[in-house]
């Protein structure tokens, strides 16, 4: 089955990047960013399948986005934007470290610390950020960081090479500055989480999950059925997966739900690490570097995988195999009532449709888990691991914005601060969204004994009021309602995002983070929908001096009532590191939930078959 909005495939890639070339306004030295689908336009505004094509032209701080049409090979969009930059390049990258590899200067300061094979030096391009440094106007710049393996297959982080921040354009392999604030012992304890280092533990017995009759979902091209729910599910080469008209027994709930941005924002304020900070989408992209999975290590049983075909810097189609694993997971109970009169027991499985993918960036691995279950309700889970990014000390005392992990290293507080964006469409497309907290009732004639409590409804109804914080002291949570559509009971149908405990930016308002991550400094942003408004910080993050994306739009203060409204959670962690978390971090997990509130008459989970033998 094909969708309007299917990823391309490997020909359309080719055919879109030979129509911009045929264009002959692109050098030799073009090189592509991404090159997508254009679902800018809703499929209902039928223009045809389009190629959305970001284009760094040559080595200045220019971007060309051109649109394809598919149909014809016609090139309908051209749009040169000065003065922004792409995620970075795979390619510039390997300059840059090059480049370091072999300045003067660089070879000069590693000496300094006793340190002349370079091969056993590991090169970290990071995002430089902004700091309105003058020499990075008009250029790619990323900002390196090296660690000494002592062994190439090491895990460098074990040993920070401290005091030593190498800026390069990554464009022209220019190394443009060497900041060197002085040596600090590399540490030398190793960091070891490989299995010959640590001979596994005994007892753990065989656990296999086996469906004899194959899975329980169905896929047909990107089209995924299972138990009720339809949707469509695909990998950008920035969001990393994307769902698309999610519905549940052909009733709609979203039309589309991606991570639009994720940022990790460091709290050191050192000069060695203050400026550390990495928007893993806008910067990197969680699709171009997601993880080809691996039966029975990554997902483990009955397994079905989607690959994910994006296009390479030289506009080369390239796939990604088993990008995305979809399989069922049984999650304990689902419903159970043991009736003590009878003594009648019914008890239901809770099954779910797991849809993943992992992305590494860097050092750290996140994983992604778009979770359905048989009560209409969805969820994401996004699991944190990998490796801390770390700081050697010396004999420095410990500093609380960098606690100590192991002996002469530390590693710098930080968030992992994601921004789902939710096309909403529950039971239709126009939706409006309402802030429910559960208060208690001022003590009179009407709660005498004062122990009332009840929700408090507040709509949103304009940019402004739905710049809201989480509150679970309050339980509280956002309503989607329709309130063209009414529920048995005739009230309007509605889902309701109901977040976990979780922060919002902490770096201070001043600082360079909180302008270029704006969206972080709520959990709710509310947006009219708008087809060019996609992503939380702008779709060009990387060195934006800030303000872009949700702040801006949002300063319209535009209203929310009648219209189509997009949704922007901002969830995530703050992450204390502890000694635990080293060598390898075990998972830590945040997210959301999405759960129908009166989308149903009651609960819709009532005809799930008892297991076998489980009968009264
Ligand atoms: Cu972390």
């Amino acid at each position: 089955m094909t969708h309007p909005l299917d990823p391309l495939t490997a020909d359309e890639i080719a055919a879109a990047v030979a129509a911009v070339r045929a264009t002959g306004r692109l050098s030799d030295a073009a090189w592509f960013s991404t090159v997508t689908v254009d679902d800018a336009r809703r499929p209902r505004t039928d223009v045809g399948r389009r190629a959305r094509l970001v284009i760094v032209p040559g080595p200045e701080a220019t971007v060309i986005e051109a649109t394809v049409a598919l149909a014809t090979g016609e090139v309908v969009g051209w749009d040169a934007h000065d003065g922004v930059r792409p995620a970075l390049g795979f390619g510039e990258s390997l300059v840059a470290i090059v480049a370091l590899q072999e300045h003067e200067g660089v070879r000069a300061a590693l000496a300094a610390r006793g340190i002349t094979d370079l091969d056993t030096v590991q090169v970290d391009p990071w995002p430089t950020g902004n700091f309105g440094i003058a020499a990075e106007e008009g250029r790619r710049v990323a900002r390196c960081v090296c660690y000494q393996r002592s062994q190439r297959g090491d895990n460098g982080y074990a040993r920070p090479i401290e005091g030593l921040q190498v800026f390069v354009d990554m464009a022209r392999g220019e190394v443009l500055d060497v900041v060197d604030t002085g040596a600090v012992p590399v540490p030398a304890e190793p960091g070891s989480y490989f299995p010959e280092d640590h001979p596994p533990r005994p007892g753990l017995a065989p656990l296999a999950i086996t469906q004899p009759d194959g899975p329980g979902f169905t896929v047909d091209g990107h089209q995924l059925a299972w138990q009720g729910w339809t949707l469509h599910v695909s990998l950008d080469p920035l969001e990393g997966i994307v769902l698309r008209d999610v519905a549940y027994l052909g009733r709609s709930i979203l039309r589309r739900a991606s991570i639009s941005e994720m940022v990790v924002p460091y709290g050191d304020p050192s000069p060695g690490h203050g400026w550390k900070n990495a928007f893993d989408i806008g910067e990197w992209g969680l699709g171009r570097l997601a993880n080809s999975l691996t039966l029975g290590c990554d997902c483990l049983g009955e397994i079905r995988y989607l690959d994910g075909v994006l296009a390479g810097e030289q506009g080369e189609a390239t796939t990604v195999a088993n990008a995305i694993c979809l399989h069922e997971e049984d999650t304990g109970i689902l419903w159970k009532h043991r009736d003590l009169f009878s003594g009648r027991t019914e008890v239901r499985r809770r099954r779910r449709l797991v849809v993943s993918s992992i992305a590494t960036v860097g050092n750290y691995d996140y994983g992604f888990y778009w979770c359905l279950y048989q009560d209409g309700s969805l969820e994401l889970e996004v699991r944190l691991t990998g490796i801390l990014s770390t700081a050697a000390t010396g004999d420095d005392p410990p500093d609380p914005s960098s606690p100590a992990i192991a002996p002469g290293l530390a590693a710098p507080v930080h968030q992992h601060l994601f921004c789902a964006r939710l096309d909403v469409a529950v039971g239709g497309p126009v939706n409006e969204v309402h802030e429910v907290d559960v208060v208690p009732l001022p003590a009179g004639d009407d709660n005498p004994w004062g122990n009332g409590f009840a929700p408090a409804v507040t709509p949103l109804t304009s940019e402004g009021d739905a710049k809201r914080v989480a509150d679970p002291a309050r339980n509280r949570s956002w309503l989607v309602v329709n309130p063209a559509v009414r529920n048995g009971l005739g009230r309007p149908v509605a889902y309701r995002l109901l977040p976990r405990a979780t922060p919002t930016l902490l770096a201070g308002e001043s600082s360079g983070i909180a302008a270029r991550a704006g969206f972080a400094t709520r959990n709710l942003w509310v947006t009219p929908y708008d087809p060019d408004q996609r992503r939380a910080a702008g779709d060009f993050p990387n060195q934006h001096p800030g303000g872009a994306g949700l702040p801006a739009w949002t300063a319209a203060d535009r209203p929310l009532v009648g219209t189509e409204v997009v949704v922007w959670h901002t969830f995530g962690v703050t992450h204390v590191p502890r000694p635990e978390d080293w060598p390898v971090m075990p998972v830590e997990a945040t997210g959301f939930q999405l759960l129908p509130a009166g989308f149903f008459d009651r609960n819709p989970a009532l005809d799930v078959p008892p297991p076998d033998h489980c009968d009264g």
